[in-house]
């Protein structure tokens, strides 16, 4: 088994995507994996807009187990208008993964048979190892486990790091990983994980209907579509999301593009609060903001200064 423990090795962060700040202080203490023999706990990933089984973190540290499976297929971006997306578990944002801080968040990487291309992710929960990129590099009909501890609280994304890190994000390799505080948060009546990319595509040579990834957009910074949770109209019509009038609904928010406002008409936010932010995931790497916005009092930090994290590495298998 690699290990690799930044906390008490040399603080200069190594992970990719544009993180260049100095590391903070870890919030929480680094423990041993052995020693703690922490519950393994299977999460149950869902689809967004819909999050997983969020824990109430007043327990031990556990070992938390999911699996992201890569997918490699055209499906609609917009009505009549195809792209060959690049997912994690078939959807774009990839699932929400709601872990407590002390957590070890334990990731199985499955790449199918039949997929063109390698692909790894790369948390930004995490330091070390590329943030899980480098440790978790799969080819088509791969699988890889690796571990890591959450020692930073906050909202973070993940995304796909592969060569060309740009073409695997702008086409949908993104989601976001939360990270509780002890105590967890204040119950509420709804809560939606939302996520905001940039698709970057052109019509193809021979179907103008269906569209392929535009290098030539990437560098322009032009993209055909800004779109929150996929495509045009994941959240309207049919798809609108249903509150009832008094119900207290929290919303996470995250991007994996260029920065932008999440602006809430008709309601009163008590309290919206950011949480963390990260890279910018087209072109240029400047900082972006990831988002939570709460419609409760908070006892979060108004704004964490950084993403970063210090991490235990373990590659399993
Ligand atoms: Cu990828």
């Amino acid at each position: 088994m690699a290990t690799a423990c930044s906390s008490d090795a040399d603080p200069t962060p190594v992970s990719g995507g544009g993180q260049n700040e100095s590391v903070p202080a870890p919030a929480y203490e680094a423990r041993s994996f052995d020693d703690v023999k922490p519950l393994n706990v299977d999460l149950k990933l869902v689809l967004a807009p819909a999050l997983p089984e969020i824990p109430d973190c007043n327990g031990e540290p556990r070992n938390v187990h999911f699996t992201l499976e890569t997918s490699e297929e055209i499906g609609e971006i917009a009505p009549g208008i195809t792209f060959p997306f690049l997912t994690f578990n078939g959807s774009v944002p990839g699932p929400a993964i709601v872990v407590c801080l002390g957590d070890w968040v334990e990731v199985t990487l499955k790449n199918l048979a039949g997929n063109r291309f390698a692909h790894n992710v790369d948390f930004h929960a995490a330091t070390g190892a590329l943030g899980g990129g480098a440790a978790s590099i799969v080819g088509p009909g791969q699988r890889t486990t690796f571990r890591f501890q959450a020692l930073k609280e906050g909202a973070f994304v993940y995304h796909c790091a592969f060569a060309p890190i740009v073409m695997h994000v702008s086409s949908g390799m993104y989601g976001s990983i939360i990270v509780l505080l002890k105590g967890g948060l204040p119950d509420v009546d709804k809560e939606f994980y939302l996520m905001e990319g940039d698709f970057c595509t052109e019509p193809s040579a021979d179907d103008p209907k269906g569209h392929v990834y535009s290098q030539e957009r990437v560098t322009n910074e032009n993209p055909s579509y800004v779109v929150t949770n996929g495509r045009v109209g994941a959240l309207t019509g049919d798809n609108a999301l249903k509150v009832k009038v008094e119900e207290k609904v929290r919303f996470y928010y995250g991007q994996a593009n260029d920065e932008s406002w999440i602006h809430i008409i008709g309601g009163t936010s008590i309290k919206s609060t950011s949480l963390g932010r990260s890279i910018r995931t087209l072109t240029r790497s400047t900082e972006w903001k990831p988002r939570r916005f709460r419609l409760e009092a908070s006892r979060w930090p108004s704004i964490l200064s950084s993403t970063l994290a210090y991490t235990c590495w373990s590659t399993i298998s």
